[in-house]
């Protein structure tokens, strides 16, 4: 075993390219190991074996800097960089996080997990290191070095950055790691184009009889047989994606094969040594070494472990899947429903609906914004676009969602997967803005179920409406809660009590208040639950609030600025109107703070927001306690360069 032996990227310089052959299998199995028991991004990682081992020998991390685009591809990565022994706790609270972290090691910078955004953290820390006279070619030796997928190259963010960077000339090494791939096959004209050069049979045999020439003459040996700069001149002249960097001012280098660790080093070093941008093309194979993965296409990027919920296949009663038969029976019979995904046309429930509808479905790459966009311009053409992204994800698209569909008041349905405490995947994925980011759009209408059976209503109505709306939920599987399921935008009376205090819970956490409520004795009496159902709320509940003596709500989103706060101010707006004492107010929620990984269930209860937690506060809140402060978790970031 060569792989207990490797502490640190030191140690893999100086190993033979057999011995890396014999590292790459135990990585891969150290990886199968772990990921089959933990869940997390298996396809992604094994893919990027021979590329991660490449890189850190031609790198020197951290001196010189490796950003990870996305970074849900750096397990290869941690193992290299100290963290092989805590790597069975993937995931699991107190151990790894399943992307970079600053807290865990000073070889990773960024750790932002939403995609397309290395190539500008690559463009702003290459002009630092030039303004302190430590780039290579500045005055210094660091380098700086992004490393993107194909996928993640879809996003705008990352072509903002290809156009500042190659005009700017600034010296960057791009290494886009192209396995044809984002959860699915990647959407884009670029991408097909890389592909076609992959499947480019002419390319193939020329390179090939480039090879076998090369390797004939005598003393030029493996690095000149395996040398980029011969063939993929020859390529530059067939195939088009160089002309795509190229014009842009980037220098384009590749394909190179990427599991061949002897290839990547040439490409690498040759490309460290280029004076301004330079985009190295690597292809690679998602999936490689696991059979599983590369017969899957779906499962082939997340693993998600079967006692949980197979995300790609959501369990009968998800509110993924129930949401996703809803949206198809409303299609049957409405051809301007249309639907749109950035690049999750599996885990937010639109795979049978792309099957169903192929011409009504679009796949705009990982580019939310334009998403947005483009769901307006639908919508103004006559079209229902329902428009689906993870809750976390529509933070991308807000100003889009504010002025391209709020302003000009578009019928575009919004849907939000995912919504809540997600757990995990740490403090990138909590769905906790949507609500709040919502709320700030004037004219939208916020659906949040508080069982499965609320969303074919929900969706229905929303459908129905003449201004853009959202429908939140979350991953968790759903409860059922006693009473009639909701209609239109009324909010749901769930128990009415004595006047003392009046809960008003949103989306999933109407349950919670509910079961809550089971534990309080008689004092359950005491209070009037109801289900909100609909943002900004039915005023005939306000109605009822204001007459109550507390007011109390519940939500999974951040409590400041929320659904909380902003019910809260109704109620007081009408207690003023109506000229009586405002009832005394509480808004339990998610609190300021990035909250790391950790089960969704368990940070839910570490917050107060479980069944236990909810039902001591309403008794504080009835008998005027107050509220105590839980200690905000800390996100300590140390910066260094
Ligand atoms: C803004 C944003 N939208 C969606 C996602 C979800 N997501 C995570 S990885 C991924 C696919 C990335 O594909 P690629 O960059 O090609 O990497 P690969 O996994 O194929 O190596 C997506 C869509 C994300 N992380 N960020």
């Amino acid at each position: 075993m060569i792989l207990p032996s490797i502490q640190d990227p030191r140690d893999v310089r100086a190993l033979d390219f057999e011995q890396l052959a014999e590292l790459s299998a135990e990585i891969r199995q150290c990886i199968i190991d772990t990921v089959t028991t933990t869940g997390g991004h298996l396809g992604s990682n094994l893919g990027v074996v021979e590329l991660t081992l490449a890189l850190h020998r031609v790198f020197e991390s951290p001196r010189d800097v490796l950003l990870w685009d996305t970074g849900h591809q750096t397990y290869v990565h941690k193992i290299l960089t100290g963290r092989r022994e805590q790597f069975s706790q993937l995931r699991k609270r107190g151990g790894l996080s399943g992307y970079p972290s600053r807290d865990e090691s000073e070889h990773d910078w960024i750790e932002s997990s939403h995609a397309s955004t290395a190539l500008s953290y690559a463009h702003g820390l290459s002009v630092a290191l030039t303004l302190r006279k430590e780039l290579v070619g500045a005055g210094g030796t660091r380098r700086v070095v992004a490393v993107v997928g194909d996928g993640s190259l879809t996003g705008g963010m990352a072509y903002e950055a290809l156009n500042n960077l190659g005009h700017a000339n600034q010296r960057v090494v791009i290494v886009l790691n192209d396995n044809g791939r984002s959860y699915a096959p990647t959407i884009s004209k670029l991408s097909e184009s890389l592909t076609q050069l992959r499947l480019n049979q002419t390319y193939v045999s020329t390179r090939e009889s480039l090879r076998e020439s090369l390797r004939k003459i005598p003393g030029i040996g493996r690095l000149a047989y395996l040398g980029v700069h011969g063939f993929t001149s020859v390529v530059r002249e067939m195939v088009t994606p160089h002309t795509f960097f190229e014009n842009l001012g980037i220098r384009y280098v590749g394909p190179i094969d990427g599991h061949d660790i002897a290839a990547l080093e040439v490409a690498l070093v040759n490309a460290a040594n280029w004076n301004g941008p330079i985009l190295v093309h690597v292809l690679t194979e998602k999936g490689k070494g696991y059979a599983p993965a590369v017969g899957d296409s779906l499962k082939l990027h997340d693993y998600k472990l079967p006692a949980h919920n197979e995300d790609d296949k959501p369990l009968p009663s998800s509110y993924t899947e129930t949401f996703s038969r809803a949206l198809l029976e409303l299609a049957e019979k409405d051809s301007r429903i249309v639907a749109l995904t950035a690049a999750m046309a599996g885990p937010t429930g639109l795979l049978r609906f792309e099957q169903r509808f192929p011409d009504r479905f679009f796949d705009v790459g990982i580019a939310e914004q334009h998403e947005m966009t483009a769901a307006a311009g639908m919508a103004m053409g006559g079209l229902k676009p329902v428009l689906c992204v993870y809750s976390t994800f529509f933070s991308r698209a807000f100003d889009q969602a504010n002025l391209d569909v709020g302003l000009l008041n578009l019928p575009v349905v919004m849907v939000f997967d995912r919504a809540g405490i997600t757990g995990d995947d740490g403090p990138s994925h909590h769905g906790i803005l949507d609500m709040a980011l919502c709320l700030a759009i004037p004219n939208i209408t916020i659906f949040a179920p508080s069982t499965a059976e609320e969303i074919p209503g929900m969706l229905a109505t929303a459908l129905s409406l003449s201004g853009p709306s959202a429908l939140r939920f979350p991953k968790t599987l759903p409860v059922k809660i006693d009473g009639e399921i909701g209609t239109g935008q009324a909010a749901r009376v769930v128990q009415r009590g004595d006047g003392s205090c009046c809960v008003l819970a949103v989306g999933k956490m109407t349950a919670t208040a509910y079961a809550a409520l089971s534990q309080m004795g008689i004092s359950r009496d005491r209070i009037t639950l109801y289900d909100v159902r609909v943002l900004p709320p039915d005023p005939a509940m306000i109605d009822d609030a204001v007459r109550h003596q507390r007011v109390v709500t519940v939500e999974d989103g951040t409590r400041h600025g929320g659904a909380g706060a902003f019910m809260v101010s109704a109620v007081r707006s009408r207690a003023q109107e109506l000229r009586v004492t405002f009832p005394t107010t509480r808004i339990l929620g998610v609190p300021r703070a990035y909250l790391q990984h950790h089960k969704a269930d368990l940070l839910l209860s570490e917050l107060g927001l479980d069944a236990d937690g909810l039902a001591a506060a309403f008794s504080r809140a009835l008998n005027d306690e107050p509220e105590f402060a839980r200690p905000l978790p800390e996100s300590p970031r140390p910066h260094y360069l």
